[in-house]
């Protein structure tokens, strides 16, 4: 893919996709890795999405204060350091956009990049405060824009003690950081600053609950966090041209941050899995994206275990036809040979049925019932 595309477009609060992406996705027979990124708006999102990619330019920038990115953008591109991999990249619309003002499609979109993807960047500006966490208040809406069954019966065991099982993993990057990563007299890593910034306080007070609530979501739905810390990458005489700096003009110590962060994401994201643990293929991501976005467009709430329902009978069902392909094919090449013996013919029978289940069960997922084995079989 030479450049980004949009996989879900958001008209007028309206969420769709764009079939074209979808197509792509379909087309995509590689497991893949998929890398968002979330966050304010006119927060260098879209810039650091490039810097995954390795491209000065792919993902739209904007230079004015007005937000660039509309809905969801993907880009695919070759995985940097797993062969046979794709890695998956989707850039997301700015959230709080005063112009926009309408929380509930920031919710969504925030809940489909939560979705869609095994590592969740959050990128913010400035520092790790109580704003930056507040303004991270989707967070705290999660589980009632994500459903992980579609039963009630064990809501009593909370949604969001599973979210976790089932989350990808989170990456705070912060931009424009100018503190000294110091507490007490002593150096800090990042990752110390950002659990520094999650701890919780004492009490009971209404005040101290609305200051643990959304640190005890990040908590409990990310267990597993990494924070970076950018520091400005050029002087502010430069800001304005940062789009056309080359490389080697950009601060060195920025540099070197993006290497370590692009490096982590390179090789830590996991694939993506889903529900049971099946990896899946871009073609399967397509299926999930059409899923998510139709359910969210209908006005209904995301349930991760339908969604796999949904993907495993149209992958079952492709599983059927491919094994009924294979099946044919041995038997044509019986034909030729005509007239042949019955032993010879129940001998191909038996081999082709053979291959054929063989060709069913590489590409069937969870057909816990045999169903869709016992169609192909008929
Ligand atoms: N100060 C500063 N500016 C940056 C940084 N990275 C990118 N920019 C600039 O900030 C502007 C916005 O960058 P984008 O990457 O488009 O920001 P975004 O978060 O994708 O914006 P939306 O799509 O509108 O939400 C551009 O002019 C970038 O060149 C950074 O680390 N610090
Ligand atoms: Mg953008």
């Amino acid at each position: 893919m030479d450049s980004p595309m949009c996989l879900v477009k958001n008209a007028d609060g309206e969420l769709c996709v764009e079939p074209e992406a979808i197509d792509y996705l379909m087309g995509l027979k590689q497991k893949v890795v998929v890398v968002s990124v979330v966050g304010l708006y006119r927060t260098g999102k879209s810039y650091l999405m490039n810097k995954l990619a390795q491209k000065r330019s792919g993902f739209a920038l904007g230079a004015t204060i007005q937000s660039k990115t509309k809905g969801i953008w993907m880009w695919c591109v070759p995985h940097p350091e797993q062969t046979d991999h794709t890695l998956v990249l989707l850039d997301t619309e700015g959230l709080g956009d005063v112009e926009k003002g309408d929380s509930k499609n920031d919710a969504w979109i925030f809940s489909l990049a939560i979705l869609l993807s095994s590592t969740l960047v959050y990128n913010s500006r400035g520092t790790i405060d109580n704003d930056a966490v507040e303004k991270l208040q989707y967070v705290n809406d999660l589980t009632e824009m994500i459903k992980v069954k579609s039963s009630t019966v064990d809501e009593e065991e909370g949604e969001g003690t599973q979210f976790a099982q089932f989350f990808p993993n989170f990456v705070w990057t912060v931009r424009d950081f100018t503190l000294k990563l110091e507490i007490d007299g002593r150096e800090i890593t990042p990752d110390d600053y950002l659990e520094n910034s999650l701890q919780l306080k004492t009490g009971t007070s209404k005040k101290i609950n609305d200051y643990n609530f959304p640190r005890e979501c990040i908590r409990n739905f990310f267990p597993s966090r990494k924070c970076f810390v950018f520091p400005s990458p050029t002087t502010p005489d430069n800001m304005h041209r940062l789009d056309s700096m080359d490389e080697a003009e950009l601060s060195e110590r920025f540099r070197e941050v993006a290497d370590t962060f692009c490096r982590f994401i390179f090789q830590e994201s996991c694939m993506k899995t889903v529900i049971g643990g099946h990896t899946l293929t871009g073609e399967m991501l397509g299926h999930l994206v059409n899923t998510y976005v139709e359910t969210i467009a209908k006005g209904n709430v995301p349930c991760l275990e339908n969604a796999v329902l949904a993907m495993a009978k149209i992958e079952n069902q492709a599983a059927v036809n491919e094994g009924l392909v294979v099946y044919q094919k041995g038997m044509e090449d019986v034909k030729v040979l005509f007239p042949v013996d019955v032993n010879q013919l129940s001998e191909n029978h038996l081999r082709s049925e053979t291959q054929a289940t063989k060709a069913f069960m590489k590409r069937s997922f969870k057909d816990k019932d045999g169903e869709f084995l016992k169609a192909l079989a008929v």
